[in-house]
């Protein structure tokens, strides 16, 4: 693989996150190429994912032992915060079983993981189903039933047995400390599992619901469950009385990992998108201790219940917010059975201070939910949840307007859409602005806004986790409309945008060499080459 210097930092260009001195082109403009709706095969589990990587030059096997308590947290927030390469801790202290980390870090590995160039084009592939009409003539037929053929392979399927049953701990045999369960901050008080795909069927309808929620380990059978207040898992254990049966499965292919995280609708089962995704279903085992269904893939399971009242205080735990996240009552998760493969791999993830490895799964989520916001809110052109906002912080958004009070609509329609509701600020656009270039908004938000006519302060349900409101899950939103304005909205006539005519563009183009300006671009280094070249426009 490229050498990989510690040193190297990862910044922001137009607003994107790209891999420090790996970086050799722009992100993709808009105008780039049509999105590639051909797929490549994803990894059918997580070694076919390791190899993958490895292959790729994306990982790096760390054979020095390391401590689970902190060291490792400490060295993967270097290598994340670099743009550096998944890690394979191959001697975690005090276990055996090797602890795969950094899986998900860059925008190359998220579109790897999904089998995409880019992570618009895994959008295109939904897009293309959610906007099916009915079909016209013969080879339209044909096409549509391609289309059908992928939403009918998504559903999982049921399996006999898989890897994941090489070793079965039951009772008294299962034994947590198996596992190098990190301890990734200092005011942490205790390990906690932070890549689960947690699985729970709703009491009433039966339906399958997969999240990935923190678990915190509490002695040797048995973890917290951290159900946020907004969650379908939380709801899940709140329609039951009494038990309910808990999967927990560990070490997946990528794909099925990164559904576990999407903020999908209640009755939807995050393994359908998972199997959506991959064009292929994912194929599920029964625990051994109750009838919830696991990915037969996985590299380790955890089977076990929650209990209506049996409550542990949770945390404080170092979150994605920056900060520690307070402790509180969550319900204790008893481990009825252990099963995994003999040499399981156990995979992890640090968050914390944005950048974390968990920016490219929500940026994979923003890009392949966009086509179905869309549905609901049409007039949205593009959005980005800069990760410096950890996500429910601030969404930028484009739209097309076409009438008064239409920014006005899109901010209430971002605060009643699913886990997006949450978010506390939004910034509204119009459509031929990039919402990936941070410097571009501020330049619309500073140069069109009137605070007092385009700010609009509102207030409701907010993120579980957001420290700042003054009363926990409720307070304050700002929405900031940056569009242009006009007379029918009762402004004066609004000024004209400054841009260079096309011929006198074009002549530049054609002259650029005659100007000698080339040789001022390669002999700058660093970032001041990079800004020359972007003030070139190359
Ligand atoms: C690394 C990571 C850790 C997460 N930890 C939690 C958590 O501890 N609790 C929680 O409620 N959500 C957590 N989330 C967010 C949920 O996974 C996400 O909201 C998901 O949509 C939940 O699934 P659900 O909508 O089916 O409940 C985490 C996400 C990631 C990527
Ligand atoms: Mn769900």
């Amino acid at each position: 693989m490229e050498a990989f210097a510690p040193g190297e930092r990862l910044v922001l260009v137009s607003g994107r996150l790209v891999e420090g001195a790996r970086s050799r082109s722009k992100a993709p403009s808009k105008k780039h190429s049509r999105p590639r709706l051909t797929l490549v095969a994803t990894p059918g589990d997580l070694r076919e994912w390791i190899a993958l990587l490895e292959r790729e030059g994306e990982l790096v096997r760390v054979q020095a032992e390391v401590d689970p308590y902190l060291e490792m947290t400490e060295i993967t927030d270097r290598v994340v915060k670099a743009g550096g390469p998944a890690l394979l801790f191959e001697r975690p202290k005090g276990s055996t079983h090797p602890l795969l980390i950094n899986q998900f870090g860059t925008e190359r590995r998220m579109c790897l993981a999904l089998g995409v160039d880019r992570l618009d084009d895994a959008a295109a592939k939904l897009e293309s189903v959610l906007e099916m009409q009915p079909p016209q003539g013969l080879a339209e037929k044909v096409k549509g039933l391609k289309k059908l053929k992928s939403i009918a392979d998504s559903m999982p399927k049921t399996v006999r047995t898989g890897p994941v049953k090489e070793l079965v701990l039951q009772q008294n045999e299962v034994d947590l400390d198996l596992l190098p369960i990190q301890h990734c901050w200092p005011g942490d008080p205790a390990p906690f599992i932070t890549l689960p795909a947690v699985i729970t069927h709703d009491p009433k309808t039966g339906t399958r619901n997969v999240g990935m929620y923190r678990m915190q380990k509490l002695d040797s059978k048995s973890t917290a469950m951290h159900w946020q207040l907004h969650k379908d898992g939380r709801m899940d254990y709140l329609a039951s009385d009494g038990r309910l049966d808990v999967a927990v499965a560990l070490g997946l292919d990528p794909v099925t990992a990164y559904s576990a995280s999407a903020p999908l609708p209640k009755h939807v089962d995050e393994f359908m998108l998972a199997g959506f995704l991959k064009g292929e279903p994912v194929e599920l085992v029964q625990c051994n201790t109750s009838e919830v269904l696991v990915p037969a893939n996985a590299e380790i399971v955890l089977e076990g219940y929650v209990e209506q009242g049996d409550l542990t205080l949770e945390g404080p735990f170092g979150d994605h917010t920056g900060y520690y996240s307070a402790a509180e009552p969550f319900p204790v998760f008893h481990v009825t059975a252990m099963t995994m493969r003999a040499d399981a791999i156990y995979p992890s993830i640090v968050v914390g201070k944005p950048p974390a490895e968990d920016a490219w799964l929500g940026k994979a989520t923003e890009r392949i939910f966009l086509p179905a916001i869309r549905m609901s809110v049409p007039e949205i052109v593009d959005y980005d949840l800069p990760v410096a906002g950890a996500f429910h912080n601030c969404v930028i958004v484009s739209i097309r307007k076409s009438f008064p009070g239409q920014p006005q609509k899109v901010m209430h329609a971002i605060w009643g859409l699913g886990l997006l509701s949450l978010t506390k600020s939004v910034v509204v656009v119009d459509e031929h602005v990039d919402v990936h270039d941070y410097d571009e908004v501020f330049f619309r938000v500073t140069a069109n806004v009137d605070p007092q006519r385009d700010v609009m302060l509102s207030e409701g349900p907010l993120d579980h986790l957001d420290h700042a409101p003054t009363r926990q899950f409720y307070g304050g939103k700002i929405g900031i409309d940056a569009t242009h304005k006009g007379p029918e909205e009762g402004t004066r006539e609004w000024p004209e945008e400054i841009v260079m005519s096309d011929e006198v563009q074009s002549l530049v183009d054609r002259r650029w060499a005659e100007y000698g300006l080339e040789r001022a671009a390669d002999g700058a280094d660093g970032r001041d080459q990079r800004s020359l070249r972007q003030l070139l426009r190359r």
